[in-house]
């Protein structure tokens, strides 16, 4: 098969037309249109677009293999939901192309649900399969670390895109306490409370007390979320909420937290102090407004 045809091929499994690949690249749509035609050849560094802005390698598109050498088909078998693409998604993670690979089934515009969708279908599991081939010794350690990075920025890029709902008065602080480091779920939970309109703060690793302090008072902070993998760092976060009850104003902020060091673990739980504690990601849909509430009677009881 030639170039044009293998192009034409993958565009339309892309569902694009050739004026939205034109415009992707900044060029006519005669200009696509010739190459698919046969009547023009793109220079390299139009290969290296086109292959980026189609989600492809620059072999799938120039000689049609793929990394393995295998001769690829792409009509059917490109996915086209977002649940057929967590079968390819770790592979375009590593392979630099997932936000290509969503784009392509998402577009531009993302609404809330969609978001959430992405969340818990295709990232959530995304990393819990990172996990066990690491642990399985089938990936390299930089490997995990650029899978993690790679979907943060996903995260990020995708979180600019979508919709979120209407502004609400609440504020919510996220941090890892101690040395804690697994940072995606706190990441998330913050995505999350974003789509339900709140505004949201990502410290990540924790910052010193006084820091903390200033940051709440000068934010009016109403609720500070920690997330907690590892078992060793519960004690930093039974510090750090010590510390948040020495510096609340009239009963604000209130703590949650979330993570593996405590779940199904009563006695981790009442070490740690905190006001409100969530099993998973999943949870937070039905819980956010469980805080509104709570803090908006605080706030009336305070007016008294
Ligand atoms: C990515 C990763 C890393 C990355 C983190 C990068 C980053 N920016 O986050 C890096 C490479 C830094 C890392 C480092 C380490 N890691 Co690590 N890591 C992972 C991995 C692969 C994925 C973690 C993840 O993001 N999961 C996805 C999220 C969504 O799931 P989750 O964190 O479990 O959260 C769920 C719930 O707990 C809950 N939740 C969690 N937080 C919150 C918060 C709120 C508010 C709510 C509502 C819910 C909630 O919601 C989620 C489900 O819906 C896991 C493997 C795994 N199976 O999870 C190991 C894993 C967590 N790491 C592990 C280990 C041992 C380490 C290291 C010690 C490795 C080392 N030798 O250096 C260090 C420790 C670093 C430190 N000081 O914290 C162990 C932990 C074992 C344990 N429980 O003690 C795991 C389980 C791997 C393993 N099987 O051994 N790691």
């Amino acid at each position: 098969m030639d170039f044009g045809t293998r192009l034409k091929q993958v565009r339309k499994a892309r569902k694009m037309t050739q004026i939205q690949l034109a415009e992707l690249l900044g060029v006519e749509q005669s200009a696509i249109s010739n190459y698919e035609n046969g009547l023009r050849m793109p220079g390299a560094s139009t290969v290296v677009q086109l292959s980026s802005h189609l989600g492809v390698t620059v072999d799938e598109l120039l000689i049609g293999v793929n990394r393995d050498g295998v001769e690829e088909t792409f009509p059917g078998g490109n996915p086209n939901s977002i649940i057929d693409l967590k079968s390819h998604f770790l592979k375009d993670v590593l392979e630099g192309r997932e936000l290509s690979a969503l784009q392509n089934i998402v577009g531009d515009t993302v609404t809330g649900a969609v978001m959430a969708e992405i969340i818990h279908e295709l990232i959530e599991p995304a990393l819990r399969l990172t996990g066990d081939l690491w642990e399985a010794g089938e990936l390299q350690e930089a490997e995990e670390h650029l899978i993690s990075e790679r979907l943060a920025n996903l995260l990020s890029t995708m979180g600019n895109l979508t919709q979120k709902e209407p502004p609400r008065p609440y504020t919510a602080l996220f941090v890892l306490p101690g040395a804690e480091e697994h940072a995606m779920a706190l990441r998330m939970a913050a995505e999350l409370f974003s789509l339900r309109g709140w505004k949201t703060l990502f410290v990540g690793r924790s910052v010193p007390v006084s820091g903390l302090a200033n940051v709440v008072k000068d934010k009016s902070v109403d609720l500070i979320v920690m997330s907690l993998t590892m078992k060793g760092h519960v004690n930093s976060a039974a510090l750090l909420i010590r510390a948040v009850d020495s510096f609340r104003r009239e009963g604000l902020p209130l703590v949650l937290v979330g993570g593996e060091a405590f779940s199904g673990d009563d006695n981790t739980r009442s070490d740690l102090g905190a006001d409100f504690y969530a099993q998973t990601l999943k949870d937070l849909g039905e819980m956010i407004p469980l805080y509104e509430r709570e803090i908006d009677s605080i706030r009336q009881t305070s007016k008294l």
